[in-house]
């Protein structure tokens, strides 16, 4: 089995598990916050994850969310020359909680720090999508390319509300502001890794978000890139480990989305 089929594999195993534990009462905690929750699915399912990575890949190194251990994990991400996973076990917990679909399985592979492969599984549909650093992106077996247009008016858009509901939310919601009555219109499905992996797959032009971190964005990031996509910073500059505010696009309207987010508003 190769590395790729091996990561998708897992991710597949991992979206059955919380499916399976979806139909139980399960334990809800907060986290940062009481906008920011972990279920002890989350934490269940990343221990999953490891262990599977462990047993075929003893060498690898792991970073997840629910188990960051801040600075030393962290700098990983900048350090490591060999393979390093980054998982988030299901991102999008929110509509885990409140059952409803759109949550998803992130698992992305990273080595001699350049991402080489991005697998987003949504369990509800069992769509699988998945991207190989040079080999393209694909949903199951079919490749993906972004879309045409080039009209921010014609753009279908989407973002998220982060649990940082002083900084990053505002910042959506400013964002909204500006953009929601230039763009066709705008979506919010409860998962970075998933708006990113439909802005791959052609389902949506665009997606901006405030206050993320690595583990909800690392897959999907490489699955825009091969579909023929753009992910930068909100500001415009290239996508690294560390972006929290990320615009991604079919690279067409990147200029327009960034420029419509970042204008003031002309009633102001
Ligand atoms: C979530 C994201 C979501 C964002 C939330 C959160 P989690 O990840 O994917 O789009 O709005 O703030 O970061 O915490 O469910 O893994």
């Amino acid at each position: 089995m190769t590395i790729t089929e091996f990561a998708k594999q897992l991710a597949i195993d991992a979206g059955a598990l919380i499916q399976q534990q979806s139909h139980r009462n399960f334990n809800v905690e907060e986290k940062t916050s009481k906008y920011d929750l972990v279920t002890e699915v989350d934490k269940m399912c990343e221990d999953f994850i490891k262990e599977k990575i462990a047993q075929a890949y003893p060498s690898h190194q792991v970073i997840g969310e629910e188990s960051i251990e801040e600075l030393d994990n962290l700098s990983l991400l900048e350090n490591s020359d060999q393979y390093l996973w980054i998982i988030d076990p299901i991102d999008g917990t929110t509509n885990f909680v409140h059952g409803l679909p759109g949550y998803t399985v992130s698992i992305a592979l990273m080595y001699q720090k350049e991402f080489v492969l991005g697998v987003v599984y949504e369990p509800h549909l069992q769509e699988l999508f998945w991207a190989e650093k040079g080999k393209g992106a694909y949903c199951h077996n079919k490749q993906l390319t972004v879309t045409e247009t080039d009209d921010i008016e014609k753009s279908l858009l989407s973002t998220g509300f982060p649990s940082d509901i002083e900084h990053a939310r505002k910042k959506v919601i400013e964002g909204i502001n500006q953009i929601g009555l230039r763009s066709n219109n705008i979506r919010s499905f409860g998962s970075a890794a998933l708006h990113l992996a439909y802005v791959g797959a052609g389902r949506l032009e665009g997606y901006w978000e405030y206050g993320l971190n690595i583990w909800d964005v690392a897959a999907g990031y490489l699955i825009v890139k091969e579909a023929g996509g753009k992910v930068t910073d909100i500001s415009g500059e290239p996508f690294t480990t560390r972006t929290k505010d990320i615009l991604a696009s079919n690279g067409k309207i990147h200029d327009s989305f960034y420029r419509s987010l970042n204008e003031r508003s002309s009633n102001e």
